[in-house]
Formats: structure tokens, sequence, C-alpha cells
């Protein structure tokens, strides 16, 4: 019987995705959950068959063209792909995969708490409880706003942004969106499209960014973008950070062009611009949109599923590359 490839896990998986990686695979997993620089990682594949990545592993074309040749196959636990340069990978003859459909619920619930949260100020009136500073309860104290018969602006509509915008419909919020095309009926489901995302921005209470990192979304909500959404508006953001010009949402924060911001990414994660954090109306969250027990094991059992056919001589199910 042939040997089991050899899997290079980069990062610390749910326990359920390491046993299946370990009964199958001959893994090299990563207890302590330490980075890989790229001299690292390199070193690492030497002789590996191969890579199961995160959005954290620069795959660029540079280290791309430095893999040994027995890597065939890199698996990202991610839906994102921006990380790994897929023309690249293609030219190499690298099979490159990734996580969709399993991660758009638990995304699409967190963009929706932030839609929330934001308009109810929870954290800031959680914080104000826990510190022992709550007066009592008053009529005009600590008031948010309604969500219901608000206008939310997705900019982004596929699987998220669509799922989002199934669970703001039960909150009888008007989708408007902009997506590079409209979308079939059935998949609009009653949603406004605007081919002009700009023209979009002018009805949003809410504008929740929900495209793929990518040269043409990148700084996408910049400093004209912020100055065009109504001063009431709020800016949600499960994406990706570099979508925001980060320090533009910051001055437009300060300068109450904006109402406030939900964020789960940043543009420089894991540090988070000051300016953010300085401000009472901002609801700040650690990349946390997919992180579910369910959907994390879900997530890793695809990139099994993946790597699993290309040693199969199959198809992989979510094959970019
Ligand atoms: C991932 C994400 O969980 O899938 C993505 O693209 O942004 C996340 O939800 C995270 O990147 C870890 O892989």
């Amino acid at each position: 019987m042939a040997e089991r490839p050899i899997v290079i896990a980069t990062r610390k998986l749910p326990p359920a995705v390491e046993d299946r990686l370990s009964r199958d695979y001959r893994a090299a997993l990563n207890p302590d959950d330490s980075l890989y620089e790229a001299e690292a990682l390199l070193r690492a594949a030497e002789g590996a068959d191969a890579l199961f990545v995160l959005p954290s592993e620069k795959l660029t074309a540079d280290v791309i063209g430095r893999l040994p040749a027995s890597i065939r196959a890199v698996a990202t636990f991610s839906v994102g792909h921006e990380h790994i340069d897929l023309p690249a990978a293609r030219k190499r003859g690298l099979v490159v995969t990734n996580t969709p459909d399993v991660l758009t619920a638990a995304t699409a619930d967190l963009a929706m708490l932030l839609i929330l949260t934001c308009a109810r100020r929870t954290f800031e009136t959680q914080d104000i409880l826990r510190a022992g500073k709550w007066p009592r309860m008053a009529p005009t104290w600590m008031l948010g706003t309604d969500v219901t018969g608000k206008h939310l602006g997705i900019f982004g509509m596929g699987r998220i942004g669509r799922a989002l915008a199934q669970r703001a419909r039960g909150f009888d919020m008007t989708i408007h969106y902009h997506n590079r095309s409209r979308l079939p009926a059935d998949l609009e489901a009653g949603a406004i499209y605007h081919a002009d995302a700009d023209e979009m921005l002018d009805h949003c209470d809410f504008l929740s960014l929900n495209s793929p990192a990518s040269t043409e979304t990148h700084h996408w909500l910049n400093a004209d973008r912020l100055a065009r959404l109504p001063d009431r508006a709020f800016v949600i953001n499960t994406s990706r950070g570099p979508v925001i010009d980060e320090a533009a949402l910051v001055a437009a924060l300060q300068e109450g062009q904006i109402a406030g911001a939900g964020l789960d990414v940043y543009e420089h994660e894991p540090q988070i611009h000051p300016g953010l954090i300085a401000q009472k109306n901002t609801y700040l969250l650690p990349h946390i949109g997919s992180a579910t027990i369910e959907t994390r094991n879900a997530m890793g059992f695809k990139c099994l599923d993946n790597l699993d056919a290309v040693f199969a001589g199959r198809e992989p199910p979510n094959r970019l590359a």
C-alpha cells in the first residue's frame, strides 16, 4: 500500500479536523499555533505533498515558485483567497482549494449582530453596566435607533451578502445592493439593485461590506464615499479590512460624518487603528465571523475533502487553481 501523503498544517486546527487529518495523512500539526514565516514554511514543505494553510500564510508568486516539487496541493481554511497568488499557482500546476458555503451562515449572522449592536448600542451599554455606572433606567438615556424599516446597503451580493439580506428581511429592513452584475430575480428576492455603487450610498442607514478583497475593492470605502453616506449611517465590515481605508474611516467617525461602525476585520490585523479603539461608537470584534465550532469543523472537513479528491485523482470540489 502506498504511503499516506504528507500534509503540513500551518496552524492549530479544531480537534475533530486534526483527528481526521492525522488519521488519513501523515500530518505535521502545529500545536503551539506559532506562525510560519515564508522561509520556515518552505523548509517545512520539503518532501511534503500538500499544505493546509490559513490567510496568515502569504503564498506570493515568489513563495509558490520556490515550493518544493513534491507539493501538489494547497487547501486554504478560508473562503477568502487573496493570500494566494492564483495565477502563479496555475503556472506552477499547483491545485488550490478553499471553503465556500460552510461559513456563509455564521458570517452573515455576525454581520446581522453588528447591525443590531450598532443600532442598540449593546457593547457601550454593557461596558457601563459592568463598570457599575448604571444610574437607573431612564427614558432618554442610551437611545439607539430601530432597525425595523431602515435601509441596508450591501456591497457585494455573493453568498454571504445574500444570506445577510435574508436575515435583514426578517427585521423588516429594505435591502439595497451593488454587485458586479445584477442577480436573477430569485436571488435578488426583492432587493433593490444599484448598478452605481456610489449612488447606493445615499440610501444607506447601514452599509455592509461583503465583497472579497481584490485590487478593485482595495480601499473602496474611501474618504469621498464615506462623505457621501448619510450622517445617520453605520458601516459594517465582516469581509476584509482593506476594503475600507481605515484612516479615512477613523477621520469620518471623529468628524461625525457617520453614526458609527461595527467591524470584524481590519486593514492591518491583528493591529487595530487606535482611532477605532478611541471612538465610543465603534463595535470591534477580532475576526470571528466564522468562529463557531460547527463552522470551523465544516471548514476543516472541506479542506480535507478537497485534499482527499486530489490524492484520489479526482477533481476537488472547491478548486480555485
Ligand atoms: C476564516 C475568513 O475563518 O474564510 C475566510 O475568508 O475570513 C475567516 O472566516 C479565517 O480567515 C481563518 O481561516
